[in-house]
């Protein structure tokens, strides 16, 4: 496979709208497009990291293997997950955390590597994020049927800086809400390779993933996989 080339045509999504700031980037795999003021999704940006990208997950799951957490409401989340980096998101009843260790082994999370690092600076770069500098990165897993419910992200110290998130695997559909868990939401559809990354206001918008449809992927089997690159600490 030519990790080069565009995504295909059955893997692209319906186009909202594509800017024209960012045709003539050299290499770019695909458009861009923007979901909210400062939400963008770079279709198969991740599609040339792949390759790389994959054994670097599987080495991180054999030090800091995938867990279903409980939810400080007592609920055992579907989607199943590990971390890398200085600092790794954590729930249990005692509420939702960053942790620079992993509680089930008592040691520091793996390190972030330095293409997943690029990878995520690359892809804020490109959507007018300068600098970022994650140093978490969240990896969730998840199986047909598995879902994720509408809820904030605000437990990071440094609201302003971006969320970059890398979707693998079977596609999902991607819920993109309003300030109030009750605002209606935005479908948006994320096949695998894409590139979302979340700044400014819409930073603290609600959002959730429906329940992942049965289905093969050819390089990941029955799975989801989505990474989120987060600066979660000072
Ligand atoms: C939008 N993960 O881990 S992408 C999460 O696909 C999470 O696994 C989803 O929501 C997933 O918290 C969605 C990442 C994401 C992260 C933070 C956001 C999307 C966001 C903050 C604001 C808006
Ligand atoms: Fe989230």
């Amino acid at each position: 496979m030519n990790l080069l080339a565009p995504p295909k045509k059955s893997e692209k999504t319906q186009v909202q709208y594509t800017l024209g700031l960012f045709d003539d980037l050299p290499g770019a795999p695909g458009g861009v497009r923007a979901i909210g003021g400062q939400a963008f999704v770079l279709e198969g940006f991740a599609l040339p990291y792949i390759a790389a990208l994959l054994p670097l997950l599987d080495s991180i799951k054999r030090r800091a293997q995938i867990r279903h957490m409980v939810t400080p409401g007592g609920f055992t989340m579907s989607v199943g997950l590990t971390n890398c980096g200085s600092l790794g998101w954590v729930s249990d009843r005692q509420g939702y955390r960053y942790s620079a260790v992993d509680p089930l082994s008592g040691e520091p999370w793996p390190a972030l590597p330095p293409l997943m690092l690029e990878l995520a600076r690359e892809a804020a770069q490109k959507a007018g994020f300068e600098h970022f500098d994650p140093d978490a990165c969240l990896i969730n897993h998840y199986a047909p049927g598995a879902r994720m419910s509408l809820h904030q992200d605000r437990d990071e110290k440094q609201l302003g800086e971006p969320i970059v998130s890398v979707s693998l695997g079977l596609p999902a559909t991607f819920l993109f809400g309003g300030f109030e868990r009750s605002d209606r939401t935005q479908r948006v559809p994320l096949v695998h390779g894409d590139v979302v990354v979340w700044g400014g206001a819409d930073r603290l918008r609600f959002h959730g993933v429906l329940p992942i449809k049965p289905a093969e992927h050819s390089l990941l089997g029955p799975w989801r996989i989505n990474c989120t690159f987060r600066k979660a600490g000072h």
